[in-house]
This record gives C-alpha cells, structure tokens and sequence, in this order.
C-alpha cells in the first residue's frame, strides 16, 4: 500500500501507528469522518494556523469545516471559529456516535462563535456538527 504523507511520515510507520492511536484501533490510516491519512492538513508547526472555520468563516464555505482534517502535535491547540448557534458543535462521528479515541477533549458547543480545544494526548479526535453531520459537516483532529 502507497501512502501520501506530508512532514513527518514516519508517523504512519506500523510501530508508530500503535503509539498514535492509542491502542484504541483508531489508527490515522482508518477513515473517521472521511478523514484518510492522506488528507490531513499539516498544522504541526509552532507557528502554524490551528484554527478550524466552518458556515462560511475562516474560509469555510456553508456546511463544511475547513480545514476537514486537521493535523497538530499533542500539547497544542485547535481553535474552531464560527456561529455555533447555526452549526452546533459535538464530538464524535456524523449521526451522533462516539468514535476515535478516547477521552476526546472537543466539548459540545452550542452558543458563541469561537472555542478553543487543548489536545494533551495523540489520537484521532472526530468533531460533527449535530445538525448538518449527515450532509458532510464533520471532520477529525489528528494528534501526533
Ligand atoms: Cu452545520
């Protein structure tokens, strides 16, 4: 299997992958909100943009998070920017379910328009938005 990787692809290296997922299964290879390995946007440097817009800021159009898939080392921060009142937030897969890997720091957010989330731990953190999840709003938080 050939693999697309940018930055550090060591990281998708089997014996790295159990140290990523936690030991959870939830491997960066698995596909969590139509996230692939492939398709997380490498935000890892210190001075990177962490910040997730969705419902048309931050570059985001209507029903999407931009990025979708997002990539940072454990410690740092994400912050997701938009009008929660009309894309309310929610950890977890599109549809509702839990996914990923455990203990996901991402909160329920339904007022205001910008929160910011500390990922302490690597693994693979989804986020939907609970009303337009099935129509493709969601994505995931990769945390090396
Ligand atoms: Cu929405």
């Amino acid at each position: 299997m050939v693999m697309v990787c940018v930055g550090a692809c060591s990281d998708f290296d089997p014996v790295v992958t159990a140290r990523i997922s936690g030991g959870d299964g939830a491997a960066p290879s698995a596909t969590v909100n139509g996230c692939t390995a492939n398709m997380y946007a490498d935000r890892t440097s210190p001075s990177a943009d962490r910040t997730v817009g969705f419902g048309g800021d931050h570059g985001s159009t209507g029903f999407t998070f931009a990025p979708k898939c997002i990539a940072i080392t454990a410690g740092q921060d994400v912050t997701f920017s938009g009008a929660f009142a009309t894309h309310p937030l929610s950890a977890g897969l599109a549809g509702g379910s839990p996914g990923g890997s455990p203990g996901n720091p991402i909160p329920g957010t339904a007022t205001g328009t910008s929160v910011t989330v500390r990922f302490p731990v690597a693994g693979v953190y989804p986020f939907t938005c609970t009303m337009h999840g099935l129509l493709g709003m969601n994505g995931a938080v990769l945390v090396r």
